[in-house]
């Protein structure tokens, strides 16, 4: 029995690879619960730097908090790649963001459409959500030893082809193009660009990674309503803080760095911002 999609073969993905090290060892699987936890068993295992799983399907994707990630069978990528950065633990929230540019950048590559960063970890075209991003790690001596960085991209879907609930808040690559685009080229796109940004971050260029954040931004000058698990409140999106923080400017204008949370941005009425 054959366990690779037709189009997102091992040898499809490989013959578009520029990489070293980014998806040269890759497990290709048609149905998974969570790719995330096979690259976090294989790194238990002693999986190299780079190693990444790639599914057709999952039926227990997931996101931040324990929310669901929608991955249908055929339309999506649905991918996570091991890392072991072995940078200080407190630059982790920085290796989002630069997988969100990677991801940014991919997308602009081979459609020319031009996505935004939502922070923390959302890819938006047109004010929707496109793609997330959920990285789980593990930190040895203050040092962030291994992380696996998840990524899922809409690529195929059409608007019936996500929950009613998310009507009005997702879309897809095909349905802002009007026709569907290869997934082993925005996947073998994606792994060569991640690669680049993954060595920028190894080399502790922090500063290169906030600036193509700023540029990718959809929230940085909006005004934003800040989600955290205790509170809620508006201000204006300020900056990103040098760890990845997200600066707003409250009501009474002090700036307060957002560290986890979710961010919405407030369509009209900057009211207090
Ligand atoms: C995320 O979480 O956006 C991170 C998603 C990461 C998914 C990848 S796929 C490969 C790897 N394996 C996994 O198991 N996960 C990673 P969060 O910010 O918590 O957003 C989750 C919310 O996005 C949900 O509660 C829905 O509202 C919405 N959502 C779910 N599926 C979606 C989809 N396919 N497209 C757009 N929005 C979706």
């Amino acid at each position: 029995m054959t366990d690779f999609p037709a189009d997102l073969t091992p040898e499809a993905i490989h013959a578009r690879l520029r990489t070293k090290a980014i998806g040269r060892s890759l497990r290709v699987l048609a149905q998974v619960g969570s790719t995330n936890d096979v690259a976090l068993a294989a790194g238990r295992e002693g999986a190299p730097d780079g190693f990444a799983v790639l599914a057709d399907r999952q039926t227990a994707g997931r996101g931040r908090l324990g929310r669901a990630w929608e991955s249908p069978p055929g339309l999506g990528i649905y991918t996570s790649v091991l890392l072991r950065p072995r940078v200080p633990a407190a630059l982790a929230p920085l290796l989002t963001l630069a997988v969100g540019i990677a991801a940014a950048e991919t997308i602009q590559e081979v459609t020319g459409l031009l996505p935004r960063l939502k922070w923390p970890n959302d890819i938006q075209l047109d004010g929707r959500k496109l793609a997330g991003i959920l990285v789980e790690g593990t930190t040895l001596e203050g040092r962030l030893s291994e992380a696996v960085v998840g990524i899922g991209i809409n690529l195929n879907q059409g608007v019936t082809d996500f929950p009613v609930e998310l009507g009005d808040s997702a879309t897809s690559l095909r349905m802002v193009l009007g026709h569907p685009v290869g997934r082993a080229d925005l996947v073998a796109g994606l792994y060569n660009t991640l690669e680049h940004w993954y060595r920028v971050f190894c080399d502790g260029e922090c500063r290169t990674i906030l600036d193509r954040g700023r540029q990718w931004s959809a929230v940085l000058g909006q005004p934003v309503e800040v989600r955290t698990a205790t509170e809620r409140w508006s201000g204006l999106a300020w900056d990103l803080d040098q760890d990845g923080a997200l600066v707003v400017r409250d009501a009474h204008g002090a700036l307060r760095r957002v560290v986890a949370g979710d961010v919405s941005i407030r369509v009209a009425g900057a009211k207090g911002a």
